[in-house]
Protein backbone atom coordinates (compact mmCIF):
# COMPACT_ATOMS: atom_id res chain seq x y z
CA UNK A 1 0.00 0.00 0.00
CA UNK A 2 1.24 3.42 -0.54
CA UNK A 3 0.69 5.69 2.35
CA UNK A 4 -1.06 9.24 1.38
CA UNK A 5 2.10 11.17 1.59
CA UNK A 6 3.58 9.22 -1.30
CA UNK A 7 2.92 11.73 -3.88
CA UNK A 8 5.69 10.27 -6.56
CA UNK A 9 3.58 7.03 -7.11
CA UNK A 10 -0.35 7.89 -6.03
CA UNK A 11 -1.34 4.58 -5.03
CA UNK A 12 -4.91 5.15 -4.37
CA UNK A 13 -5.51 7.11 -7.39
CA UNK A 14 -4.41 4.11 -9.94
CA UNK A 15 -6.75 1.97 -7.04
CA UNK A 16 -9.86 4.10 -7.80
CA UNK A 17 -9.30 4.10 -11.65
CA UNK A 18 -10.03 0.51 -11.42
CA UNK A 19 -12.39 0.67 -9.58
CA UNK A 20 -15.29 -0.25 -12.03
CA UNK A 21 -13.04 -3.10 -13.70
CA UNK A 22 -12.72 -4.61 -10.33
CA UNK A 23 -16.87 -4.63 -9.66
CA UNK A 24 -17.26 -5.51 -13.86
CA UNK A 25 -14.72 -8.78 -13.42
CA UNK A 26 -17.33 -10.03 -10.36
CA UNK A 27 -20.61 -9.90 -11.84
CA UNK A 28 -19.41 -11.50 -15.28
CA UNK A 29 -17.80 -13.88 -13.83
CA UNK A 30 -21.50 -14.21 -11.93
CA UNK A 31 -23.03 -13.82 -14.57
CA UNK A 32 -21.54 -16.65 -16.57
CA UNK A 33 -22.41 -18.65 -13.78
CA UNK A 34 -18.55 -19.46 -13.01
CA UNK A 35 -18.52 -20.06 -9.35
CA UNK A 36 -22.24 -21.71 -10.01
CA UNK A 37 -20.66 -24.35 -12.49
CA UNK A 38 -17.29 -24.56 -9.45
CA UNK A 39 -19.69 -25.90 -6.96
CA UNK A 40 -21.75 -28.08 -8.53
CA UNK A 41 -18.20 -29.95 -10.08
CA UNK A 42 -17.13 -30.52 -6.16
CA UNK A 43 -13.44 -30.61 -7.71
CA UNK A 44 -11.02 -28.02 -9.35
CA UNK A 45 -11.60 -27.09 -13.07
CA UNK A 46 -9.02 -25.69 -16.03
CA UNK A 47 -10.11 -22.99 -17.77
CA UNK A 48 -10.76 -25.18 -21.19
CA UNK A 49 -13.43 -27.00 -19.44
CA UNK A 50 -14.95 -24.23 -17.25
CA UNK A 51 -14.92 -22.19 -20.74
CA UNK A 52 -16.54 -25.60 -22.60
CA UNK A 53 -19.18 -25.93 -19.98
CA UNK A 54 -20.41 -22.38 -20.05
CA UNK A 55 -19.84 -22.29 -23.68
CA UNK A 56 -17.19 -19.22 -23.71
CA UNK A 57 -13.93 -18.45 -25.73
CA UNK A 58 -11.06 -20.51 -23.71
CA UNK A 59 -8.71 -17.26 -24.04
CA UNK A 60 -11.58 -14.55 -22.52
CA UNK A 61 -12.23 -17.35 -19.80
CA UNK A 62 -8.93 -17.82 -19.01
CA UNK A 63 -8.38 -14.11 -18.11
CA UNK A 64 -11.25 -13.92 -16.58
CA UNK A 65 -10.23 -16.74 -14.03
CA UNK A 66 -6.87 -15.43 -13.46
CA UNK A 67 -8.46 -11.91 -12.25
CA UNK A 68 -10.55 -13.13 -10.14
CA UNK A 69 -7.51 -15.15 -8.74
CA UNK A 70 -5.93 -11.87 -8.27
CA UNK A 71 -9.56 -10.53 -6.52
CA UNK A 72 -9.57 -13.69 -4.36
CA UNK A 73 -12.57 -14.82 -5.72
CA UNK A 74 -11.15 -18.08 -6.92
CA UNK A 75 -7.76 -19.72 -6.29
CA UNK A 76 -5.35 -21.77 -7.78
CA UNK A 77 -4.03 -24.51 -8.15
CA UNK A 78 -1.02 -25.55 -10.67
CA UNK A 79 -0.50 -29.08 -11.22
CA UNK A 80 1.48 -30.78 -14.37
CA UNK A 81 -1.54 -31.24 -16.40
CA UNK A 82 -1.83 -26.59 -15.92
CA UNK A 83 -3.81 -24.41 -14.11
CA UNK A 84 -7.47 -25.84 -11.85
CA UNK A 85 -9.03 -23.48 -10.20
CA UNK A 86 -11.73 -23.37 -7.53
CA UNK A 87 -14.00 -21.08 -5.23
CA UNK A 88 -13.07 -19.25 -2.40
CA UNK A 89 -14.97 -19.75 0.59
CA UNK A 90 -16.42 -15.87 0.05
CA UNK A 91 -17.29 -16.97 -3.64
CA UNK A 92 -19.11 -19.90 -2.33
CA UNK A 93 -21.55 -18.16 0.22
CA UNK A 94 -22.13 -15.20 -1.43
CA UNK A 95 -21.70 -15.46 -5.56
CA UNK A 96 -23.16 -18.60 -6.01
CA UNK A 97 -26.85 -17.80 -6.92
CA UNK A 98 -27.96 -21.28 -4.86
CA UNK A 99 -26.29 -20.05 -1.42
CA UNK A 100 -29.10 -19.01 1.16
CA UNK A 101 -26.69 -15.99 1.34
CA UNK A 102 -26.18 -15.43 -2.56
CA UNK A 103 -25.80 -12.11 -3.24
CA UNK A 104 -26.18 -12.55 -7.09
CA UNK A 105 -29.49 -11.34 -7.61
CA UNK A 106 -27.94 -7.78 -6.43
CA UNK A 107 -25.19 -8.04 -8.45
CA UNK A 108 -27.23 -8.83 -11.31
CA UNK A 109 -29.15 -5.49 -10.74
CA UNK A 110 -26.02 -3.63 -10.51
CA UNK A 111 -24.41 -4.90 -13.79
CA UNK A 112 -27.35 -4.30 -15.95
CA UNK A 113 -29.41 -1.81 -14.77
CA UNK A 114 -27.38 0.08 -12.05
CA UNK A 115 -24.03 0.39 -14.45
CA UNK A 116 -26.00 1.66 -17.22
CA UNK A 117 -27.55 4.76 -15.26
CA UNK A 118 -24.03 5.34 -13.80
CA UNK A 119 -22.50 5.94 -17.60
CA UNK A 120 -24.47 9.11 -16.96
CA UNK A 121 -23.29 10.33 -13.50
CA UNK A 122 -21.62 13.46 -14.52
CA UNK A 123 -25.20 14.40 -15.93
CA UNK A 124 -26.70 13.61 -13.32
CA UNK A 125 -24.73 16.05 -10.87
CA UNK A 126 -24.74 18.67 -13.68
CA UNK A 127 -28.66 18.34 -13.69
CA UNK A 128 -29.25 17.47 -10.01
CA UNK A 129 -31.53 14.31 -10.97
CA UNK A 130 -31.94 10.92 -11.97
CA UNK A 131 -30.87 9.66 -15.59
CA UNK A 132 -33.39 7.23 -16.53
CA UNK A 133 -34.65 9.24 -19.99
CA UNK A 134 -31.36 9.42 -20.67
CA UNK A 135 -30.38 5.88 -19.86
CA UNK A 136 -33.14 3.34 -21.08
CA UNK A 137 -35.24 6.41 -23.17
CA UNK A 138 -38.22 6.35 -20.76
CA UNK A 139 -39.65 9.37 -18.52
CA UNK A 140 -38.33 9.91 -15.35
CA UNK A 141 -40.89 11.71 -13.60
CA UNK A 142 -42.31 8.82 -12.13
CA UNK A 143 -38.79 6.69 -10.96
CA UNK A 144 -40.73 3.87 -9.66
CA UNK A 145 -43.01 3.94 -12.99
CA UNK A 146 -39.09 3.62 -14.59
CA UNK A 147 -37.60 1.36 -12.26
CA UNK A 148 -40.63 -0.73 -12.74
CA UNK A 149 -40.89 -0.54 -16.53
CA UNK A 150 -41.50 -4.21 -17.43
CA UNK A 151 -42.28 -7.26 -15.19
CA UNK A 152 -38.57 -8.73 -16.22
CA UNK A 153 -36.99 -5.24 -14.64
CA UNK A 154 -39.33 -5.49 -11.60
CA UNK A 155 -38.76 -8.88 -11.00
CA UNK A 156 -34.87 -8.14 -11.22
CA UNK A 157 -35.14 -5.56 -8.80
CA UNK A 158 -37.09 -7.39 -6.16
CA UNK A 159 -34.73 -10.36 -6.17
CA UNK A 160 -31.41 -7.78 -5.81
CA UNK A 161 -33.68 -5.82 -2.77
CA UNK A 162 -34.16 -9.66 -1.27
CA UNK A 163 -30.35 -11.02 -1.31
CA UNK A 164 -28.92 -8.08 1.06
CA UNK A 165 -31.23 -8.81 3.72
CA UNK A 166 -29.79 -12.34 4.09
CA UNK A 167 -26.25 -10.77 5.32
CA UNK A 168 -28.06 -7.60 6.76
CA UNK A 169 -31.76 -8.29 8.02
CA UNK A 170 -31.51 -9.75 11.39
CA UNK A 171 -28.99 -7.38 12.59
CA UNK A 172 -31.78 -4.19 11.79
CA UNK A 173 -34.47 -6.05 12.89
CA UNK A 174 -32.59 -7.06 15.99
CA UNK A 175 -31.50 -3.35 16.79
CA UNK A 176 -33.85 -2.80 19.07
CA UNK A 177 -36.62 -5.37 20.96
CA UNK A 178 -39.94 -5.18 18.66
CA UNK A 179 -41.60 -8.33 20.15
CA UNK A 180 -44.11 -5.93 22.11
CA UNK A 181 -45.15 -5.51 18.04
CA UNK A 182 -47.83 -7.65 16.82
CA UNK A 183 -49.35 -6.04 13.75
CA UNK A 184 -46.49 -5.25 11.21
CA UNK A 185 -46.82 -3.34 7.77
CA UNK A 186 -43.40 -3.31 5.78
CA UNK A 187 -44.68 -0.59 3.53
CA UNK A 188 -42.78 -0.98 0.17
CA UNK A 189 -41.75 -4.67 1.21
CA UNK A 190 -41.56 -5.74 -2.12
CA UNK A 191 -40.29 -9.43 -2.47
CA UNK A 192 -40.39 -10.04 1.39
CA UNK A 193 -36.97 -11.39 2.51
CA UNK A 194 -37.40 -8.84 5.34
CA UNK A 195 -40.72 -9.80 6.42
CA UNK A 196 -39.36 -13.40 6.53
CA UNK A 197 -36.51 -12.60 8.56
CA UNK A 198 -38.92 -10.29 10.49
CA UNK A 199 -41.31 -13.50 11.63
CA UNK A 200 -38.67 -15.76 12.22
CA UNK A 201 -37.03 -13.51 14.79
CA UNK A 202 -40.33 -12.62 16.41
CA UNK A 203 -42.67 -15.24 15.95
CA UNK A 204 -45.98 -13.96 17.51
CA UNK A 205 -45.74 -11.09 14.83
CA UNK A 206 -47.46 -10.99 11.70
CA UNK A 207 -46.30 -9.05 8.87
CA UNK A 208 -48.63 -7.41 6.00
CA UNK A 209 -46.20 -6.79 2.78
CA UNK A 210 -47.75 -3.30 1.62
CA UNK A 211 -46.48 -2.45 -2.14
CA UNK A 212 -48.22 -1.60 -5.74
CA UNK A 213 -50.39 -4.08 -7.26
CA UNK A 214 -48.12 -5.21 -9.66
CA UNK A 215 -45.06 -5.81 -7.24
CA UNK A 216 -47.47 -7.88 -5.24
CA UNK A 217 -48.75 -10.29 -7.62
CA UNK A 218 -45.20 -10.97 -8.63
CA UNK A 219 -43.98 -11.00 -4.75
CA UNK A 220 -46.63 -14.19 -4.33
CA UNK A 221 -45.43 -15.31 -7.70
CA UNK A 222 -41.89 -15.66 -7.21
CA UNK A 223 -40.89 -14.58 -3.76
CA UNK A 224 -43.40 -15.41 -0.53
CA UNK A 225 -45.16 -19.08 -0.82
CA UNK A 226 -48.76 -19.19 0.65
CA UNK A 227 -47.46 -21.57 3.02
CA UNK A 228 -46.10 -18.81 5.15
CA UNK A 229 -48.90 -17.50 7.32
CA UNK A 230 -47.25 -14.74 8.94
CA UNK A 231 -46.49 -13.04 5.91
CA UNK A 232 -49.79 -11.25 3.95
CA UNK A 233 -50.40 -8.66 1.15
CA UNK A 234 -51.79 -5.18 1.29
CA UNK A 235 -51.93 -3.89 -2.59
CA UNK A 236 -51.67 -0.16 -2.80
CA UNK A 237 -49.48 3.12 -3.29
CA UNK A 238 -48.46 4.61 0.11
CA UNK A 239 -48.58 7.86 -1.69
CA UNK A 240 -52.45 7.81 -2.89
CA UNK A 241 -54.12 5.19 -1.40
CA UNK A 242 -55.21 4.48 2.61
CA UNK A 243 -53.02 2.68 5.00
CA UNK A 244 -54.69 0.61 7.47
CA UNK A 245 -54.08 0.59 11.18
CA UNK A 246 -50.94 -1.03 12.51
CA UNK A 247 -48.76 -1.34 15.83
CA UNK A 248 -45.62 -0.98 13.71
CA UNK A 249 -44.57 -0.06 10.28
CA UNK A 250 -41.33 -1.01 9.06
CA UNK A 251 -40.20 1.62 6.04
CA UNK A 252 -36.74 0.01 4.65
CA UNK A 253 -34.83 1.97 2.06
CA UNK A 254 -37.86 3.88 1.61
CA UNK A 255 -37.42 7.44 2.79
CA UNK A 256 -33.98 7.31 0.53
CA UNK A 257 -35.99 6.94 -2.25
CA UNK A 258 -37.47 10.27 -1.75
CA UNK A 259 -36.99 14.20 -1.10
CA UNK A 260 -37.58 15.93 2.23
CA UNK A 261 -41.41 17.24 1.13
CA UNK A 262 -42.47 13.46 0.18
CA UNK A 263 -40.87 12.11 3.34
CA UNK A 264 -42.44 14.15 5.78
CA UNK A 265 -45.86 13.71 3.39
CA UNK A 266 -45.23 9.63 3.85
CA UNK A 267 -44.63 10.07 7.83
CA UNK A 268 -47.39 11.81 8.51
CA UNK A 269 -49.86 9.71 6.89
CA UNK A 270 -48.10 6.72 8.47
CA UNK A 271 -48.50 8.73 12.27
CA UNK A 272 -52.05 9.20 11.70
CA UNK A 273 -52.50 5.14 10.63
CA UNK A 274 -50.55 3.84 13.73
CA UNK A 275 -51.89 2.84 16.48
CA UNK A 276 -51.19 5.08 20.08
CA UNK A 277 -48.46 3.07 21.64
CA UNK A 278 -47.01 1.97 17.92
CA UNK A 279 -43.98 3.28 16.42
CA UNK A 280 -42.24 3.05 12.99
CA UNK A 281 -38.74 1.51 12.02
CA UNK A 282 -36.79 2.98 9.48
CA UNK A 283 -34.37 0.76 7.94
CA UNK A 284 -31.50 2.95 6.24
CA UNK A 285 -27.42 3.04 5.74
CA UNK A 286 -26.69 6.18 7.64
CA UNK A 287 -24.13 8.84 7.44
CA UNK A 288 -21.96 10.21 9.79
CA UNK A 289 -23.32 13.34 11.04
CA UNK A 290 -20.56 15.14 9.17
CA UNK A 291 -21.59 13.63 6.07
CA UNK A 292 -17.75 12.22 5.95
CA UNK A 293 -18.59 8.59 5.54
CA UNK A 294 -19.11 5.66 5.43
CA UNK A 295 -18.07 5.68 1.79
CA UNK A 296 -21.01 2.67 0.79
CA UNK A 297 -23.38 5.39 2.03
CA UNK A 298 -21.64 8.31 0.12
CA UNK A 299 -21.54 5.96 -3.30
CA UNK A 300 -25.32 5.19 -2.17
CA UNK A 301 -26.41 8.23 -2.32
CA UNK A 302 -24.90 9.19 -5.29
CA UNK A 303 -26.52 6.62 -6.83
CA UNK A 304 -30.09 7.83 -5.74
CA UNK A 305 -29.04 10.83 -7.78
CA UNK A 306 -28.85 8.33 -10.72
CA UNK A 307 -32.03 6.27 -9.84
CA UNK A 308 -34.47 8.33 -7.72
CA UNK A 309 -35.37 11.12 -6.31
CA UNK A 310 -33.84 11.29 -2.55
CA UNK A 311 -30.53 10.43 -1.07
CA UNK A 312 -28.87 8.92 2.03
CA UNK A 313 -29.53 11.27 5.33
CA UNK A 314 -27.76 11.34 8.29
CA UNK A 315 -29.64 10.15 11.72
CA UNK A 316 -30.09 13.93 12.18
CA UNK A 317 -31.71 14.26 9.37
CA UNK A 318 -34.12 11.29 9.83
CA UNK A 319 -34.82 12.28 13.07
CA UNK A 320 -36.37 15.41 11.62
CA UNK A 321 -38.20 14.15 9.12
CA UNK A 322 -40.03 11.41 11.74
CA UNK A 323 -40.64 14.60 14.57
CA UNK A 324 -42.15 16.58 11.50
CA UNK A 325 -44.41 13.87 11.01
CA UNK A 326 -45.20 13.43 14.46
CA UNK A 327 -43.20 11.15 15.28
CA UNK A 328 -41.55 11.20 19.53
CA UNK A 329 -39.08 9.34 21.03
CA UNK A 330 -36.77 8.76 18.43
CA UNK A 331 -33.83 6.27 19.01
CA UNK A 332 -30.92 5.38 16.36
CA UNK A 333 -29.17 1.62 16.23
CA UNK A 334 -26.05 1.67 14.23
CA UNK A 335 -25.61 -2.05 13.29
CA UNK A 336 -21.77 -1.84 12.03
CA UNK A 337 -22.97 -3.32 8.62
CA UNK A 338 -24.32 -1.87 5.72
CA UNK A 339 -27.98 -0.85 6.70
CA UNK A 340 -28.87 0.85 10.20
CA UNK A 341 -32.36 1.41 12.13
CA UNK A 342 -33.88 4.12 13.75
CA UNK A 343 -36.80 3.83 15.45
CA UNK A 344 -39.40 6.54 16.56
CA UNK A 345 -42.72 6.11 18.60
CA UNK A 346 -46.49 7.49 18.56
C1 LIG B 1 -33.55 1.73 -4.02
C2 LIG B 1 -32.47 0.93 -3.68
C3 LIG B 1 -31.54 0.64 -4.68
C4 LIG B 1 -33.72 2.25 -5.29
C5 LIG B 1 -32.80 1.95 -6.30
C6 LIG B 1 -31.71 1.14 -5.99
C7 LIG B 1 -30.35 -0.12 -4.68
C8 LIG B 1 -29.84 -0.09 -5.96
N1 LIG B 1 -30.68 0.67 -6.74
O1 LIG B 1 -34.46 2.03 -3.05
C9 LIG B 1 -29.75 -0.86 -3.54
C10 LIG B 1 -28.69 -0.02 -2.85
N2 LIG B 1 -27.52 0.04 -3.65
C11 LIG B 1 -27.11 1.18 -4.22
C12 LIG B 1 -25.94 1.10 -5.13
O2 LIG B 1 -27.66 2.24 -4.02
Amino acid sequence: MGSTEDLDYPQIIVQYSSGFLVSKVMFTACELGVFDLLLESGEPLSSDSIAACLDTSTTGMERLLEACVGLKLLAVEVTQGGALYRNTEISNIYLTKSSPKSQYHMMMYYSNTVYLCWQHLTEAVREGRNQYERTFGISSKDPFGAMYRSEEEMSKFMAGQNSVWSICGRDVLAAFDLSSFKEIYDLGGGGGALARECVSLYPNSTVTIYDLPKVVQVAKEQFVSPEEPQISFHEGDFFNDSIPEAELYILSKILHDWDDDKCKQLLAKVYKACKPGGGVLLVESLLNEDKSGPLETQLYSMNMLVQTEGKERTAAEYSKLLEAGGFGVIQVKRTGKLYDAVLGRK
